[in-house]
């Protein structure tokens, strides 16, 4: 343990940093005490808290903060901690206005951490970058329109411009910006979630036809048996804890497989249950508990398949029942004897290799697996961030369809997705890859062409801004440059454009790294009121398990500047399309109107607003649960890549020059006072670190055996093969309770490790979960927090 006192030269403010493990239950008190800092920072102490009694309520909004379902028939709250502080940084009292860029030049701006960026406060007005002066000044939203409709009109073609989206935007704003899009004649359209869920949408799509989970909250009531893959629900998904909690109290056997031991996942004080916290007591979470080595799920999936099969083919010799679901498989599967095949001819050997497991470890997952009759997968980003992301859901699916997990009551897939709404903004068509029936409805719906060559994702645009075949890059919501990997090259391809704008709430550094022109324009968010000429508005997001409801904001405007994100759509697309024949403006009047649009593209949505104002919305059902397989072969598909061919490209990825060498894999991930590149606060409660983010998480042996001691600083170097150098600097040592050869640490600072490369080929989801790198002891920064930018530009 060790303390320090700095001050921060950025923020002013005395910080102090301190690891300290943290022995209390997820939740409960330190959950609560969190609540009242977080309001109280933003200084928004009474509005914040009728504010948070209205997040996810009938008639409230949908919190911002995760895709989580709502418990319904509760008359209780139904925030949770980092829910709270989504919202409280969002109804903020503090803001970045014209007064304040005219104090700030850009590249002062950019010395500065994201930290200080967000929390100077709501963005204000329309801003455009002067290059001139460094500066951004104010600019009417009629210019900044007229401004972004001649670059995208100067275009030799659509295809040289890019459109990104995050996962926040709602359905109404994100069907009528592919619309625009589509209209000016692109599918560029890459997305956050082409570096999150991607892998789980190509896998699922694969293997049962539509790449979303198949569960829903009642079938937790049903489980007899929970796996929880690579996720951190404590964190990002606090809501989820009170679910498990219930099933653990009903005898479920909850079972995490997760190289940290995460405390969300081990026990759970709930806020919501008075008598747990009046007695301080709490819930265990996880009746079971194995940690792999990182990216070691692939080669635990198959050993899992292999036992079955092993354990099937016994029982078949003695004449008793089968292990796998035959009747099942036979009526609704392709492929199933391919990967049995494939799995017998996997040595046990060369399994036990890269799990990270013992093997009674391994013995006793497949034991837990086979021996409950309803289960359900859960995961998260430890299993789609990998370049074998795709492989990894392929093989969960593998699993549940042997034994008929799909379409039964208690069981299913259980993706959880990240923003809250990031499903819905797939659904609604922002898509790099649309499908020719989308196509063929829209232009049906719309009587006009629509492009039908596939456009570009997250790493392709990247690529292509570089090598300057994308000339504008526009953002509805999100924090590009940061989230993205190699942030050097992606800052170098985001200057080359000659315009970026950001449809934004809060300043972030993708403002900073700008195009020749740039352009911010600030939108309202979900907590506020959207007036129109009919009235208050409502928008509709879909949940991760595809509950679609409304969400109505009833705060004051953070400034009467504000556009909604679907007005700002449409009177773009007025400018932009001087010869369309939609009524832009006129679906803003009414987002009636929208969603009746919507109802007449997808079939899942007959009758939208009719059934999206009863209260909870409606849900859309998974055609799998009902044994429809929208596959190529009409059947669910069986899918496996050989074991040695994914640990051989993971290995094969970095350069041998290091052979010699000490090599770990790092993981990224989040902690617990962010919000991906949002940055609450400096702390990770649960993981007891205290005032500072450039921690590197390692196993006390290996630190003692590279010759290191904790909380002594190292840079971290990554090792890809295309011999770019790439580090980052002073990262505090912190001795973790993490497989050996194993590393963590958080993001974005960690970003610019990532090779662009780097990613599960189809899905192209940066592999963020698994980085070669190597370790250089260096000194102690001089500001303990050490809050510099995550990269600075060179
Ligand atoms: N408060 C808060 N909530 C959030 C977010 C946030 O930043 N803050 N982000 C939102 C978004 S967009 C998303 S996508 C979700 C993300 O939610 P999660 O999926 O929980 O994301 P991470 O924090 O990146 O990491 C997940 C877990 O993966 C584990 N892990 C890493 N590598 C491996 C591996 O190889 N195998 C296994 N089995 N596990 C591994 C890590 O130890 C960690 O516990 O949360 C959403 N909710
Ligand atoms: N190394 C590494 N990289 C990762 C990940 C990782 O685990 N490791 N995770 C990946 C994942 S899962 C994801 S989803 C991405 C996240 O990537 P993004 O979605 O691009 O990033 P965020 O940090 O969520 O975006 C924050 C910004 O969104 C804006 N914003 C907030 N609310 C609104 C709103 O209502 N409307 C609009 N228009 N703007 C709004 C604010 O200006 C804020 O600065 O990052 C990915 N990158
Ligand atoms: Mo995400």
């Amino acid at each position: 343990m060790q303390h320090d006192e700095q001050i921060s030269e950025s923020t002013k403010v005395r910080v102090y940093s301190k690891i300290e493990p943290y022995h209390h239950a997820a939740g409960g008190w330190g959950a609560l005490l969190s609540v009242a800092r977080n309001l109280k920072k933003q200084a928004v102490v009474t509005r914040g808290a009728i504010t948070l009694l209205n997040a996810n309520q009938p008639t409230g909004f949908d919190c911002p903060g995760c895709a989580w379902p709502e418990q319904k028939h509760t008359h209780t709250f139904n925030f949770c901690e980092n829910g709270a502080k989504a919202i409280a940084f969002e109804a903020t009292s503090k803001r970045v206005d014209a007064q304040f860029f005219a104090g700030h030049s850009v590249s002062w701006l950019k010395q500065q951490s994201d930290y200080f960026l967000e929390s100077q406060g709501r963005l204000t007005e329309p801003m455009y970058y002067d290059a001139k002066t460094d500066h951004y000044v104010p600019i009417s939203w009629d210019a900044a329109f007229e401004l972004v409709a001649k670059k995208l009109n100067a275009l030799a073609h659509p295809d040289q411009a890019t459109f990104y989206t995050s996962g926040r935007t709602s359905n109404e704003a994100a069907f009528l910006y592919q619309l625009f899009v589509r209209s000016f004649g692109t599918n560029n359209f890459p997305d956050c979630s082409n570096m999150c869920h991607e892998a789980t949408s190509v896998g699922l799509g694969d293997t049962i036809g539509l790449g979303k989970g198949t569960v829903t909250l009642e079938d937790f009531e049903h489980t007899d048996a929970i796996f929880i893959f690579g996720q951190n629900p404590g964190t990002n998904h606090p809501r989820m804890l009170s679910t498990l909690s219930a099933a653990y109290k009903r005898g479920v056997n909850i079972i995490s497989i997760n190289p940290l031991k995460e405390r969300g996942l081990q026990r759970f004080q709930d806020p919501q249950n008075k008598l747990e916290m009046i007695t301080n007591g709490s819930t265990p979470i996880s009746r079971n508990y194995f940690q792999p080595k990182i990216g070691g799920d692939y080669a635990v999936l198959v050993g899992m398949f292999k036992h079955l099969y092993e354990w099937d083919q016994e029982a078949k010799k003695s004449g008793q029942a089968t292990i796998f679901d035959e009747a099942f498989i036979v009526q609704n599967t392709a492929y199933f004897d391919d990967i049995l095949q494939e799995v017998a001819a996997t040595a046990w050997q060369d399994i036990h290799a890269h799990t990270g497991l013992t093997e009674p470890e391994l013995l006793q997952l497949a034991q837990m697996f086979k021996d409950a009759k309803r289960v359900i997968f859960c995961w998260g980003m430890g299993m789609t961030q990998h370049r074998h992301g795709v492989a990894n859901i392929h093989m969960l699916s593998n699993l549940l369809l042997s034994r008929g997990h799909i379409g039964r009551q208690g069981a299913g897939a259980c993706p959880v997705r990240g923003h809250s709404n990031v499903q819905g903004d797939r659904t609604m068509g922002i898509n790099e890859h649309p499908s020719d029936a989308l196509l063929d409805r829209l232009e049906q719906v719309f009587a006009t062409p629509f492009p039908r060559k596939h456009g570009l994702g997250v790493v392709e645009s990247i690529k292509a801004m570089a090598e300057k075949r994308i000339k504008v890059f526009f953002a509805m919501g999100g924090n590009f440059s940061e989230a993205t990997p190699d942030t050097h090259y992606t800052y170098y391809a985001l200057k080359q454009c000659e315009l970026t704008a950001h449809v934004a709430t809060k300043l972030n550094r993708s403002h900073l790294t700008c195009g020749q022109e740039a352009l911010i324009l600030p939108c309202l968010g979900r907590t506020e009121l959207d007036l129109q000429v009919h009235g208050q508005q409502s928008i509709s997001v879909e949940d991760s398990m595809s509950n679609v409801h409304l969400s109505a904001g009833r705060n004051e405007p953070a400034s009467e500047m504000l556009l909604s994100e679907p007005d700002i759509v449409a009177r773009l697309a007025e400018k932009v399309l001087a010869n369309s024949s939609i009524k832009w403006r006129w679906y803003i009047e009414s987002y009636d109107r929208i969603r009746d649009a919507i109802a007449e593209v997808f079939d899942d949505f007959k009758d939208f607003n009719q059934r999206v104002y009863q209260p909870g919305g409606f849900h859309l059902e998974h055609p799998a649960n009902i044994h429809h397989w929208r596959t190529q072969t009409g059947k669910a598909q069986f899918m496996i890549t050989p074991l040695k061919a994914v640990y051989e490209d993971t290995e094969h990825q970095f350069s041998a020059q290091y052979q010699q060498q000490k090599v770990y894999t790092l993981m990224t991930m989040r902690s617990h006072d962010q919000y991906n590149t949002t940055l609450y606060g400096l702390d990770d409660r649960y993981r007891g670190v205290f005032g500072l983010r450039r921690v590197l998480f390692m196993n006390e042996l290996d630190i003692a055996e590279a010759g290191l001691v904790a909380d002594q600083y190292v840079d971290i170097e990554s090792i890809f093969s295309d011999g770019v150098k790439r580090i980052v600097h002073q990262f505090r040592i912190v001795s973790y309770d993490i497989p050996r050869g194993c590393l963590g640490a958080y993001y974005p600072e960690t970003n610019p490790l990532v090779a662009l490369s780097s990613h599960d080929q189809r899905a192209k989801i940066p592999a963020s979960k698994n980085i070669p790198v190597i370790l250089h002891p260096t000194s102690a920064p001089t500001d303990s927090t050490n809050l510099e930018p995550a990269a600075l530009e060179s």
